[in-house]
């Protein structure tokens, strides 16, 4: 058989350019390693910054990805246990960012592209991509057998851990990668949410605690890696760190239903293309989660490569050779903000001189007009201008 476009991958990425390319009248096939309740299931990002609204917005999706969620509002953080609040819309000329948690956007847009006649295949294994230079196809296999799939694109959406990235030869990609140095210890609990997206920054560590529905909350507690386990930990210990770091002594306990630990890395191959092969969201890039850019950065990337592909298949590629180095500037923008999100709310190695810096970027926040703006503006997410 034969497509347009195959998209392998049916996370934040893949389905916002299934559905984009779906508008656009383009004939793609979307392949998916997992089965569907897995992939609607899989928590993960929260926020859809307002830039990312935009995109559906434009796209005439708002309705179907949008309905029904609110829009952000304050950030409070404590710094050694006082409050400050952030009007990040206010300080971003009203541009708001809204709570999509992951798996609600994901099955939203699953929902929308199965519903216009979309072409979705979970539980593909074995995908492989053949001949991205010359006449592309994609194979794979699943409970039927094998199938192959020839394509004009190939659309590369399939996380970090996908297939993508590894079929483009080593010497044709550099890649970036940065270990900062920090773990985190998060958990989902029975306990009520804070009244807005909280962090708490201090000598003790980082800490924050996020809303997950009407009676849960999902906290996170910055450790070393590497000096400890801290899945290991009994729940008192949990809980005395977390009223300590948010400077609650009053936080209520409760049941803690799933621990992880995250490290946080960065990374970025360059090009996001090879040949007819082009890379979207995790696959090229991953970042930390200060910021809340990853999901938002593979929603980007989708709307920038999906006008790309519809105005090459008619005829005209100069935006698909310019998606990288347009996707690229993106992803530095943002892995920059990040770096400095993280370096201002963790203290490093206990040392002296950052912890100072630190505080002095915080102190900038709350006392300096431009500053905030220019921290609300990365929040709400950046149009590229050129
Ligand atoms: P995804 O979501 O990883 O989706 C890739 C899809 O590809 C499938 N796949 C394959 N399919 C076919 N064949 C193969 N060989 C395949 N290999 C993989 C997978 O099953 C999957 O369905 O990548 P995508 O679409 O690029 O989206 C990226 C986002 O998921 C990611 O950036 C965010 O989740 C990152 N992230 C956060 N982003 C935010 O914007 N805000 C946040 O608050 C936020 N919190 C987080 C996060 C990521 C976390 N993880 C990964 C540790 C919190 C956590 C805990």
């Amino acid at each position: 058989m034969s497509a347009d476009v195959v998209v392998v991958g049916a996370g934040p990425a893949g389905l916002t350019l299934a559905n984009l390319l779906q508008r656009n009248g383009i004939a793609c096939v979307v392949l998916e390693a997992r089965d569907r309740s897995y992939v609607e299931q899989r928590q993960r990002a929260g926020v859809l910054d307002h830039y990312g609204g935009q995109i559906f917005e434009r796209a005439g999706l708002a309705a179907e990805v949008l309905a029904g969620a609110p829009v952000e509002r304050f950030l409070e953080l404590r710094y050694e246990g006082k409050p400050h609040l952030l009007d990040v819309p206010a300080l971003a000329g009203g541009r708001a960012g809204w709570i999509v948690p992951q798996q609600m956007l994901v099955r939203r847009l699953l929902g929308t592209f199965l519903a216009g006649g979309g072409d979705l295949r979970f539980e593909a294994r074995e995908v492989a991509l053949h001949d991205l230079t010359s006449a592309p196809r994609v194979t794979y296999t699943d409970a039927a057998g094998p199938h192959e799939i020839e394509c004009s694109y190939v659309a590369g959406c399939d996380g970090f851990h996908g297939v993508s990235r590894p079929s483009i030869p080593e010497d044709e990609l550099t890649t970036y990668t940065f270990d900062h140095g920090i773990g985190w210890y998060t958990v989902l609990a029975d306990a009520p949410p804070p009244r807005y997206p909280l962090m708490g920054i201090g000598a003790n560590g980082f800490a924050a605690q996020f809303a997950r529905g009407p009676g849960a909350s999902r906290f996170y507690v910055q450790y070393r890696p590497g000096a400890e386990d801290p899945r290991a930990w009994p729940d008192d210990r949990t809980w005395a760190e977390l009223r300590v770091r948010l400077g609650d002594p009053g936080l209520p306990g409760g049941a803690i239903t799933d621990r992880e630990i995250v490290e946080m890395r960065s990374f970025v191959a360059e090009p996001m293309a090879y040949g007819k092969l082009f890379l979207a969201g995790d696959a090229a890039h991953i970042i930390t989660p200060m910021g809340a850019k990853g999901m938002n950065l593979a929603i980007a990337d989708a709307d920038v490569l999906a006008d790309a592909l519809t105005s090459a298949l008619r005829g005209d590629d100069a935006a698909l050779r310019a998606y990288s180095d347009v996707c690229l500037r993106r992803t530095w923008d943002y892995q920059d903000f990040s770096r400095w999100f993280t370096e201002m709310v963790h203290d490093i190695d206990g040392d002296p001189f950052r912890r100072r810096l630190a505080r002095a970027r915080f102190d900038r926040l709350f006392t300096n007009q431009a500053a905030a703006a220019a921290f609300a503006d990365m929040m709400a997410g950046v149009e590229l201008v050129s």
